[in-house]
């Protein structure tokens, strides 16, 4: 049998739509749960993908899908990576294949995708105010389609979460929200909010507990009885140990649970008595992140987004690039420097290991800070770090880091703190797509002022880089990609690279190509191929896109009157506009300037070298822009 041709399945096959779902009997829906675990596993398999999150959701999807009158019922999930059940049963079982690929399915709930994807999501923490907005719209318009958000334990951690909760709590519209609660985040769920959960688990024996005590104390002859009476009064502030959700109950919701997530009758009739209820409603529903795949319940993390791998032993795929990781090699210099300097500290929003930095933890456990999915959060408090002496290393994806523009200018560099940014997955992600593309950093981050910006040409550059920032006494990020490096050696001995000085890396007079980042070695392949068709072309690796190298930069534009800028960037507010400003105010004339990099648009899902070859920013296009400058 090949698991992923549907025709191989029994329930399968016979769904399309939640419609059908619904007229399948109890055995059925269960045999199609299986079914769809195998066909996600499989195709994930082949495709990579968002694995655990979406096995543990797979009864939780049939469920809501079956009970509710989607898609005029507003189902939205929260980061959306758990949809993959959800995109089975809502007319792309055919298309599911495609996951993740050029042209195929979006990993995540898209509406330009089905008119069963209510939100366009992918960042976390967004549920609960676009459900909230749907349910304030339905009562604006007299209408009465339900509004439900699924956020997980993780994403309920979040500031927006915690906003929408207050605020919707408040407002007595009819919305439910599903909590997931898998006690994880990517790693384990982390907070006072986590804990509070994992009490209201072990909450029954606390009940069993008050129902012995009360027992007890009646049977004290005479006095027992004014005991027993005293101790119903401090039973509110017992509440909250012994009624589970008594915190989302002093919110304003109407707390149902915990309901036990994989079993599909009991979830149905729960959620049909939820559907009756009025006001904010908030389930409490316990899941088993990887359910249902012995690798991915046994080690979730490894599992939560996972390269293409062999079903039958769990493992990835081995890659024939054997260089290490941006992210690794920022690990490892990271404890390297933190050896021998004790002010340095490191801090993550929920990203351990997608970061590079769970070696650091098991390093210098005290000195590792992760404060949940709470970017805004690790910004603010990397900035009292630094007051207090430390040197923090905030380690944050480049889209997730958008989440905290304001704690960086108003904590960060209005105060001038010496906050490192260590941003990961920055320029194209690859098949995570739109939501998740880190081409928005040069932008966000070079109006700042104070702020010192470096992107390294490889991951050996990258250590140097780290080392520098330690010093360097003011904001300053790193943005480095997603994957592989370069493949270079590693320097043992790390130096302090000049602020704002770049380095010629071959040398030309008809055109200068001046790189930043991963663009830097494409550029130099290109030169070196154009050079063997005559062509004399200068390459310059910025190495610091704030500040610029003005010397450089501007003593190149006399001498050679063509410049290629290339950044793996939006190019509105970018690296190319830097220069483009630079020479502008300097009044450099006769000099033809093109930039290279993201025109004004949302980059899709496809992988990165893809995208690389999409956008013209593999060593293919830029020959192609260098000679269309050339040749003019
Ligand atoms: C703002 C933001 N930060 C970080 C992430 C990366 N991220 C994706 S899923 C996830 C964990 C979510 O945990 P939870 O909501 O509990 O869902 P689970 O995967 O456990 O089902 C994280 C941190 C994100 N999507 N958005």
């Amino acid at each position: 049998m090949k698991p992923i041709e549907i025709a191989n399945y029994d329930v399968l096959p016979k769904v399309n739509y939640p419609s059908d779902i619904r007229k399948l009997n109890l055995a059925e829906l269960n045999k199609l749960a299986q079914e769809m675990r195998t066909f996600i596993i499989n195709t994930v398999a082949l495709s990579g993908g968002h694995l655990a999150s979406s096995l543990g959701t797979v009864e939780l999807t049939l469920a809501l899908h079956y009970v509710f009158n989607t898609p005029e019922d507003r189902l939205i999930w929260d980061v959306g990576h758990q949809s993959y059940a959800h995109k089975i049963i809502t007319g792309r079982k055919e298309k599911f294949p495609t996951l993740r690929r050029k042209g195929g399915l979006s990993g995540f709930p898209k509406r330009e995708e089905s008119a069963y994807d209510a939100f366009n999501v992918g960042h976390s923490g967004t549920s609960i105010a676009a459900a909230t907005a749907f349910a304030e719209a339905q009562c604006l318009k007299g209408e009465h389609a339900k509004a439900i958000a699924v956020i997980g334990d993780g994403s309920l951690t979040t500031g927006m979460a915690f906003e929408g909760l207050n605020w919707s709590g408040g407002r007595d519209k009819d919305l439910i929200i599903i909590l997931n609660d898998n006690e994880m985040s990517i790693s384990p769920n982390v907070g006072a909010l986590s804990s509070y959960l994992n009490r209201m688990m072990t909450g029954d024996r606390v009940t069993k507990f008050k129902s012995e005590l009360k027992t007890f104390l009646k049977n004290i002859p005479s006095i027992g009885e004014q005991i027993f009476k005293f101790s119903k009064q401090i039973e509110e502030s017992l509440k909250t140990f012994v009624v589970p959700g008594a915190l989302f109950e002093e919110l304003g919701f109407t707390y149902v649970g915990p309901l036990e997530g994989h079993r599909l009758d009991y979830l149905i009739k729960n959620f049909e008595n939820v559907k009756k209820l009025k006001g904010p409603v908030l389930v409490h529903v316990i899941t088993q992140k990887g359910r249902g795949y012995k690798f991915a319940e046994e080690n979730s993390p490894t599992y939560h987004s996972i390269a293409p791998f062999d079903v039958e032993t769990g493992l990835t795929i081995p890659s024939a690039n054997t260089a290490p990781s941006y992210t690794e090699v920022f690990g490892r210099t990271l404890i390297e420097l933190a050896a021998s300097d004790s002010r340095i500290v490191a801090v993550t929003a929920a990203m351990c290991e997608g970061t590079g930095l769970d070696k650091f933890r098991r390093k210098f456990p005290k000195r590792l800070y992760d404060v949940g999915i709470a970017e805004q959060l690790a910004v603010t408090f990397a900035a009292g770090l630094a007051i207090e002496g430390l040197r923090p290393v905030v380690a944050i994806y480049s889209t997730f880091l958008q989440r905290a523009y304001d704690q960086i200018l108003h904590d960060v560099c209005l105060q001038k703190l010496p906050v490192i940014f260590a941003i990961d997955r920055a320029g194209f992600v690859g098949e995570d797509g739109a939501t998740h593309q880190g081409l928005f950093d040069f932008s966000y981050l070079r109006n700042l002022p104070h702020m010192v910006m470096m992107a390294p040409k490889d991951e050996n550059e990258l250590r140097h880089m780290l080392k520098t920032a330690i010093g360097c006494g003011s904001p300053v990020s790193i943005r480095y990609p997603r994957g592989k490096g370069a493949g270079v050696p590693l320097d043992d001995e790390l130096s302090i690279l000049p602020i704002g000085r770049g380095e010629v890396l071959h040398d030309g007079s008809d055109l200068a190509i001046i790189a930043v980042g991963v663009t830097v070695h494409p550029a130099l392949q290109a030169a070196r191929k154009l050079a063997d068709e005559g062509f004399q072309v200068k390459v310059i690796n910025a190495r610091f896109i704030k500040p610029l190298d003005a010397e450089l930069f501007l003593s190149t534009a006399a001498s050679v009157h063509k410049i290629l800028t290339i950044e793996e960037n939006v190019l509105d507010g970018g690296f190319g506009s830097a220069v483009l400003e630079l020479l502008a105010q300097n009044g450099v004339k006769d000099v033809t300037v093109k930039r290279l990099g993201i025109e004004d648009k949302f980059v899709e899902h496809a992988t990165q070298a893809e995208l690389r070859s999409q956008y013209g920013l593999d060593e293919a296009g830029i020959i192609r822009a260098a000679k269309e400058m050339l040749e003019k």
